[in-house]
C-alpha cells in the first residue's frame, strides 16, 4: 500500500492527513493556524502536523510518497511559492522550501479549492466525471476546475477564482477589492451580511430576536427563522438562492462540466436551498433545452476533500 500526506491550510486550522492509495484518510493531526503570525512558524507547524499524522498512522516518513498542501490564495505550484494569500498574510512565501527544511520529501502546493475539487473528483461527488467544477461556499467562495481529469489553474496559477466574478455590478464590497463578486453574495460571510442588513431594516423580526437571544448572527439564522415563519428571513433566503443560482448558471455556461459540485457548510441546509436553486438554474442555463445537462451535486467529502485532494496533488497536473 502507498501512502501520501495531504495538508489543508486554512485561516483557522492546519489539518494534516495520511491518505492511502484507496483514498482513505487513516490518521490526522491538527492545530490552530493562529494567524497573523510569522509565515515560517505556520510552515513549521504544518511540517509538525505532517510528522504527527504519520506517527498517528503508525507509519514512518519512509512510507510516505510525497506531501501535498492546499492553501487559500495564489499557489505557484512550479516554484513552490504561495504568492499571495490575504487572510494568511502571505506574500511570496516559499512554502515548499520551508517544509522541506524539516521533511525530505517532494512537496506540492495548490490553491485550497482546487485541491478540494480534486479530492471530490478522485474520491467524492465528482468521481467518474471527465470535466467537473466544484464550488465551496465557506468564508469565501472557492472554485476548482477539473478538465479531462486534471486540475486547471490557468496561467499564472491564478485561475479558477470563480468567487471573484461579478454578479452584481457596483454591488456589495468584496474582500478582493471588487464590488459585486459572487463571493460577496454566496459565501457564508455574504449570507450573514444580508441577514444583518435585513435585521437592521426590520428590528422586530424573528431574526432580530434570534440575534438578541444568541448574541450573534450565523449563516443558519435566516434559514432557521424562515422555518419559524419569518417572512423577512424567507426574503433573505430567496435573495441568497437567486444570487447562488446566477453564479452557478454562469459557471455552467462557461464550462458545461459533467458535474458541478457544491460544498461548504451552507449546503447542509439541504432541499430548502437546493431545490429552488436547481429550479432557477434549470430555467436559465443556456443548455436548458438540451437532452443532456450538467448534473448539480452536493460535495460528499466535507472538509476531508481538501486533505484527500492535497494528498494526491502529485497526480493532479
Ligand atoms: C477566496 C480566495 C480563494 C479561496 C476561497 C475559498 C484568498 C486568500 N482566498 O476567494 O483563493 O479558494 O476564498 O476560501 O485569496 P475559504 O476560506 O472559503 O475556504
Ligand atoms: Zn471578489
Amino acid at each position: 500500500m502507498k501512502y501520501y500526506v495531504g495538508i489543508d491550510l486554512g485561516g483557522t486550522n492546519i489539518v494534516a492527513g495520511v491518505v492511502d492509495e484507496e483514498y482513505n484518510i487513516i490518521a490526522k493531526a491538527s492545530t490552530k493556524t493562529n494567524c497573523p503570525r510569522p509565515e515560517k512558524e505556520i510552515a513549521d507547524d504544518m511540517a509538525k502536523m505532517a510528522v504527527e499524522a504519520v506517527r498517528n498512522a503508525k507509519l514512518t516518513m519512509n512510507d510516505i510518497q510525497w506531501i501535498g498542501v492546499g492553501t487559500p490564495g495564489i499557489a505557484n505550484s512550479e516554484k513552490g511559492i504561495i504568492e499571495y494569500s490575504n487572510n494568511l498574510g502571505f506574500n511570496n512565501t516559499p512554502m515548499v522550501k520551508y517544509i522541506q527544511e524539516t521533511i525530505d520529501k517532494p512537496v506540492f502546493i495548490e490553491n485550497d479549492a482546487n485541491a478540494a475539487a480534486y479530492g471530490e473528483f478522485v474520491a467524492g461527488a465528482a468521481k467518474g466525471a471527465r470535466n467537473a467544477v466544484c464550488i465551496t461556499l465557506g468564508t469565501g467562495v472557492g472554485g476548482g476546475i477539473i478538465i479531462d481529469g486534471k486540475i486547471y489553474s490557468g496561467s499564472n496559477f491564478a485561475g479558477a477564482e470563480i468567487g471573484h466574478t461579478v454578479i452584481e455590478v457596483d454591488g456589495a464590497q468584496c474582500s478582493c477589492g471588487r464590488k459585486g463578486c459572487f463571493e460577496a453574495y454566496s459565501s457564508a460571510t455574504g449570507l450573514i451580511r444580508m441577514t444583518k442588513e435585513a435585521i437592521a431594516e426590520h428590528p422586530d423580526c424573528i431574526m432580530a430576536k434570534s440575534e438578541k437571544e444568541r448574541g450573534k448572527v450565523t449563516a443558519r439564522t435566516s434559514f432557521d427563522c424562515m422555518r419559524a415563519g419569518d417572512k423577512y428571513a424567507k426574503a433573505v433566503v430567496d435573495k441568497y438562492i437567486k444570487y447562488l443560482a446566477a453564479g452557478i448558471t454562469n459557471t455552467i455556461n462557461i464550462f458545461q462540466p459533467d458535474v458541478l459540485c457544491i460544498g461548504g457548510g451552507v449546503c447542509n441546509e439541504g432541499d430548502p436551498l437546493l431545490l429552488p436553486m436547481k429550479e432557477l438554474v434549470a430555467k436559465e442555463v443556456y443548455t436548458r433545452n438540451s437532452p443532456k445537462n450538467t448534473e448539480i451535486v452536493i460535495a460528499k467529502l466535507g472538509n476531508d476533500a481538501g486533505i484527500i485532494g492535497a494528498a494526491f496533488l502529485g497526480k493532479a497536473k
